[in-house]
């Protein structure tokens, strides 16, 4: 296929990506996926929920102890959150920086915190934050069979 050179091999990369519930209840799920989406990413897998408790221990282990760790779950927990999984190259990355940065007062203006967001407790979104992180909260909040499968008529003119 001529079109599926160089860049096409890499752009099944995937994260997860979900907006949390001062996300939901601002109305800010539309304009997040929007940006994705014009980004070029593939939207792969999309769905509300209330988390639970259990799910959310394991989503955020690696916090466990800490002193914001009881607060996090009682927030993220609060209501339902959008959860997603787009593809595409270097989706990972990209998408840490179209979120900026954790505390949204570091975060860029034209990034999504920077835009939306002003403390660290209420930070809208979630990105995975390596490959490895992906594929364990992609494991963790979707069955295979939720993950759709096709192909973007676009990606030609968004890959070289
Ligand atoms: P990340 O979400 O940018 O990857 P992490 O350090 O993994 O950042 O923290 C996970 C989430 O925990 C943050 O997005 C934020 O919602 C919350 N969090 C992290 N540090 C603090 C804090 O100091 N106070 C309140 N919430 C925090």
């Amino acid at each position: 296929n001529l079109y599926k050179t160089s860049t096409m091999t890499d752009a099944h990369e995937r994260s997860f990506i979900m907006v949390k519930p001062d996300g939901v209840q601002r109305g800010i799920v539309g304009e997040i996926i929007k940006r994705f989406e014009q980004r070029g990413f593939k939207l792969v897998a999309l769905k509300m929920v209330t988390p639970t408790r259990v799910l959310l221990e394991q989503h955020y282990d690696e916090h466990q102890g800490k002193k914001f760790f009881e607060p996090l779950l009682q927030y993220i927990g609060s209501g339902p959150v959008v959860a997603m999984v787009w593809e595409g190259l270097n989706v990972v990355s990209v998408g840490r920086k179209m979120l900026g940065a954790t505390d949204p007062a570091k975060s860029e203006p034209g990034t999504i915190r920077g835009d939306f967001a002003i403390v660290t407790g209420r930070n809208i979104a979630h990105g995975s934050d390596s490959d490895k992180s992906a594929k364990r909260e992609i494991d963790l909040w979707f069955r295979a069979d939720e993950l759709a499968v096709w192909t973007n008529s676009a990606e030609r003119w968004i890959y070289e």
